[in-house]
């Protein structure tokens, strides 16, 4: 059994491979990144939800692919910001910037920083949310298959920690005293808005996937 994972951030396919690996359901089946796959066209993102463009991914990789596809559309709603940059977290300022620190761009997460300055200590909620499609190739038509996470906490006022990716080093999860820039892989995963989808995700992958 092939399961291709439709997306094009690194960081975020270490992610769903770790956290899919950890499930007993899925042993047997094959995950097919996008770099296996040559010429992948761009996918559509044009949904007004995170629902909306996960499914737009998942189908795409289905039409182009013929697998059985998983994909994830996630973000950082910001209380303070009535919810952005939510869908638009990616490229909030403009540019992408999602491996800090790794990569040079931090653009997303400066602005996000500069727009929440006044913003004080107990109006700092922040949330990070997944939806999570899986998008099933069939004669009839696809099936298809939605389930979402999300992680509440707080906007710190400075980036710490250097793990995870994009907003991870100004976000601070509930009950929790380190970014989650600062949590292990492991400690993330248990906890966070990917992890708990696609924990959710594994057990309907495995039940409709394996015979
Ligand atoms: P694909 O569409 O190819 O999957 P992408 O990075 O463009 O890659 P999204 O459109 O779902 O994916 O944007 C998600 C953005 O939200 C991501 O680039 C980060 O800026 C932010 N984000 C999502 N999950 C995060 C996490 O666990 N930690 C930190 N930032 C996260
Ligand atoms: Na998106």
């Amino acid at each position: 059994m092939r399961l291709l994972l439709a997306t094009r951030n690194l960081k975020k396919l270490d992610e769903l491979r770790r956290i899919l690996a950890t499930s007993p359901a899925l042993v047997g089946v094959e995950l097919i990144g996008l770099n296996d796959v040559p010429e992948y066209p761009e996918a559509p993102e044009t949904g007004l939800t995170f629902a909306e463009n996960a499914l737009l991914k998942a189908r795409e990789g289905v039409k182009y692919t013929g697998l059985p596809t998983v994909a994830d559309d996630s973000g950082l709603a910001v209380d303070a910001l009535s919810g952005m940059p939510g869908v638009f977290s990616a490229r909030w300022s403009g540019r992408f910037g999602n491996d800090y620190p790794h990569g040079k761009d931090v653009a997303n997460l400066e602005l996000v920083l500069d727009q929440t300055h006044d913003v004080a200590d107990d109006k700092r909620g922040a949330a990070f949310i997944c939806a999570a499609a899986l998008v099933l190739p069939g004669g009839d038509g696809n099936r298809e298959h939605l389930v979402s996470g999300q992680m509440r906490g707080r906007l710190l006022r400075a980036p710490r920690g250097l793990g995870g990716f994009g907003y991870d080093p100004i976000f601070q999860a509930e009950g929790h005293t380190r970014s989650t820039a600062e949590l292990t892989a492991e400690e993330k995963d248990a906890i966070s808005h990917r992890g708990q989808a696609f924990r959710a995700l594994a057990a309907v992958i495995a039940k409709q996937l394996k015979p």
